[in-house]
């Protein structure tokens, strides 16, 4: 079964930061995902400009950008200066006037444009800008921290959003309280790739490789 994971980086351990980085990617992580928080459109503050440029130098793995913050138009050139082509970036439409025209402009810097929506947003609000992003990235926590727990009426949106994304040509994510039973269920219906948090990959005893290994190897 051919799926992505992603590492939430605001998971990591900061003191060996560089260490996590070569821990993630000698176990196989498809990408780095980078939340970053404003204090405003979510109240918390994680990672930040210098902690998502600081990882872009240490691997070459393609990073996945979680832009929580308000209006986002406002200086998503900070960001995408310091991304490399075939990144991602993902804004929440509800932070943005014209959330059409930031999508553009992460288009125009030849990277991937994504939306994340949170559990209250219904897939039927974003619809026509489903039209121009590739990924979607479907929020089962309300954003702002890891460690929540996961929310099951989320469940239905995936349902509907897998059953328009050929047609439309997007492909889904999973972010927020990510389990193995989660990817057991979600990977075969074409979910196409999930964020890894607290939930399974980091403060475990086993090894990133173990961890990564065990879910390559779950019985479909
Ligand atoms: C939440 C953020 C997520 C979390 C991730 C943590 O606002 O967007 O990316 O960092 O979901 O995973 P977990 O397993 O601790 O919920
Ligand atoms: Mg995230």
């Amino acid at each position: 079964m051919d799926f992505e994971l992603m590492a939430s980086m605001m998971c990591a351990d900061y003191g060996h930061l560089e260490q996590e980085i070569k821990e993630l990617e000698a176990g196989g992580i498809d990408s780095f995902h980078i939340d970053i928080m404003d204090g405003r459109y979510v109240p918390n503050f994680a990672m930040s400009l210098n902690d998502m440029r600081y990882i872009a130098r240490a691997t070459s793995k393609p990073l996945d950008v979680h832009l929580m913050i308000e209006h986002p138009n406002n200086n998503i050139g900070l960001f995408l200066a310091k991304l490399r082509k075939g990144d991602t970036v993902y804004i929440h439409p509800e932070a943005e006037y014209h959330p059409s025209t930031t999508l553009q402009k992460i288009i125009n810097a030849d990277m991937i444009p994504g939306i994340a929506i949170n559990p209250g947003t219904s897939v039927e609000t974003v619809m026509e800008m489903l039209r121009i992003v590739k990924k979607v990235l479907v929020m089962s926590v309300n954003p702002g921290n890891a460690g929540q727990m996961y929310l099951p009426y989320v469940g239905k949106k995936i349902t509907k959003l897998l059953s328009i994304k050929e047609d439309m040509d997007f492909e889904i994510y999973w972010d927020g309280a990510c389990s193995a039973d989660k990817i057991l269920e979600f990977a075969p219906k074409g979910v196409r790739g999930f964020v890894l948090g607290t939930t399974l990959l980091f403060g475990k005893t086993q090894s990133y490789g173990e961890t990564l290994q065990n879910i390559r190897d779950l019985r479909f």
